[in-house]
């Protein structure tokens, strides 16, 4: 009987909450029927926020399976063993490293004592000054495993199943990681969406809070990626699509020239290889034209019905989402990101190789992409096109450099091929999982503490519209 439930709920955590698109359809759900719609209305919310989740998954899915090949012909060609700084590498291994010590069952717990501690933090806000709910599920799932991995293995590192006190530190601990740091940028995040009234919850949130008080210093903020009035014929870039496509064909398209023809499987009957590198870099725009549709959809549902939880148990409280959500107010400054990341990584790779690092990392796409995406739209708020170009190429040197570092306490079992590589996974976790290493388990617990005296400063400076607008000035 008891086996039974248990049985029963580990099912439901590994399928239901662990299932981004459920758990984000079922929170719209409930937030539409505690506005008092009618079953049939919560139901359609349910739908579209289910749907839209689903397209903004294929939309993300196809950029991966696009892009992940290109890489991996690269790193085939030069005959380098590496790893790669993408987030589902890092799941993967966190996931074979916890499953072959038969503790993968964890990560579903950590997860949701993250999640009740989250609501706990913003039911008492008035104490603990933190305002925004974590509800990016599909994220949630992923840093809970990843953090898993990594504390367990420098605190433990043997044959022997996770522990109930690591289990429940981690949870606290990433719990406290969403809610500080979801909080900290929601300023920020309101002025970059002019007041949409969301926050992100993704895996730069410390990052981009960086870039957005580092903006303001070395930029100008009027001069905006997407203020560029160009002249004549180059007005075409003023079009995101257009301005992507271009930009990825000679980008991605070089990188494919310098690996050849051979690197690739393609249709030869169908295509020349110009064709195949056009068509293949096209998909870039193609992608994040079904990822803005995605995202849309399932947003639209969310801010609306959210605000039935909201009023309800938790008042005023803002969800943080996805960071592909801010990439639609400023359509230009993802590439940038992309592209001045990229010139980072590589730089820091070509530092990497020269000075013969046993650990070699090779670049993702969606920490090129997504992380460094995020990072240029909060630059260019604060510091228009200067810092959208300056920050994420620095941020992408400490991206591989900092992922190199904690690979090398993480790297002594075969199941590891990577790690996340996104912003705050280079800096913030890669210092908490090194010092966890010498100091122990003292430090994540120190850390929950410490993080916890952030919201309380940020309340401080802007006690006047900290409950209220939300935005900078009042
Ligand atoms: C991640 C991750 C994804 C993407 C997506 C970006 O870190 O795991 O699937 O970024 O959330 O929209």
């Amino acid at each position: 009987m008891q086996n039974g439930f248990i049985m029963f709920f580990q099912e439901f955590v590994n399928k239901f909450l662990g299932q981004a698109p459920l758990l984000l359809a079922t929170v719209v759900l409930i937030g539409y029927l505690m506005l008092g719609k009618k079953f049939y209305e919560a139901l359609a919310g349910f739908i579209k926020a289910f749907v839209g989740f689903k397209i903004l998954q294929v939309g993300t899915g196809g950029l991966v399976r696009t892009f992940s090949p290109i890489l991996k012909s690269l790193t085939a060609k030069f005959g380098i063993k590496a790893f790669v700084i993408d987030p589902y590498f890092g799941q993967t291994s966190a996931q074979e490293v916890l499953d072959s010590f038969d503790s993968l069952q964890y990560v579903g717990y950590v997860m949701l004592i993250a999640f009740a501690w989250n609501i706990l933090l913003v039911a008492f806000r008035k104490q603990t000054k933190i305002r925004s709910l974590f509800i990016t599920g599909h994220i949630m799932y992923q840093q809970s495993a990843v953090l898993l991995w990594a504390l367990y293995w420098v605190l433990r590192g043997t044959n022997v199943t996770v522990t109930t006190p690591i289990v429940i530190v981690t949870g606290l601990l990433i719990g406290t990681y969403w809610s500080v740091m979801c909080n900290l940028i929601v300023e920020a995040t309101q002025e970059v969406t002019d007041g949409a009234g969301f926050t992100i919850g993704h895996q730069q949130m410390f990052g981009a809070w960086i870039a957005y008080k580092i903006g303001k210093i070395i930029g100008n903020k009027e001069e905006t990626v997407d203020n560029v009035n160009l002249p004549g014929w180059l007005s075409i870039f003023n079009d995101n699509i257009v301005s992507n496509v271009v930009l990825m064909t000679v980008f991605v398209g070089s990188i494919m020239v310098i690996i050849g023809k051979e690197g690739f499987e393609y249709n030869t009957g169908k295509y020349w290889f110009g064709t195949y590198i056009f068509e293949t870099t096209a998909y870039f725009a193609v992608y994040i034209t079904i990822i803005l549709t995605g995202v849309r959809m399932f947003v639209a549902e969310l801010t609306e019905s959210f605000q039935g939880i909201s009023n309800k148990i938790l008042k005023g409280a803002v969800p943080a989402v996805d960071c592909a959500v801010t990439f639609g107010f400023a359509p230009n400054a993802p590439t940038y990101g992309f592209i001045f990341g990229f010139f980072g990584q590589m730089i820091a790779i070509g530092i990497l190789i020269l000075m013969k690092s046993p650990i070699l990392i090779i670049a993702g796409f969606i920490c090129l992409f997504f992380d460094n995406g995020t990072i240029a739209v909060f630059a260019n708020k604060a510091g228009g096109r200067r810092a959208a170009a300056i920050i994420p190429f620095i941020f992408g040197m400490i991206q591989v450099f900092g992922s190199a570092i904690v690979l090398s306490v993480l790297k002594d079992n075969p199941n590891v091929i990577g790690w996340m590589g996104m912003f705050d996974w280079a800096t913030l976790w890669m210092g908490t999982t090194l010092l966890t290493k010498s100091l122990g388990i003292i430090v994540p617990v120190g850390l929950i503490a410490g993080m916890l005296v952030i919201p309380q400063l940020q309340y401080k400076r802007h006690a006047k519209n900290y409950f209220t607008t939300m935005r900078e000035e009042a």
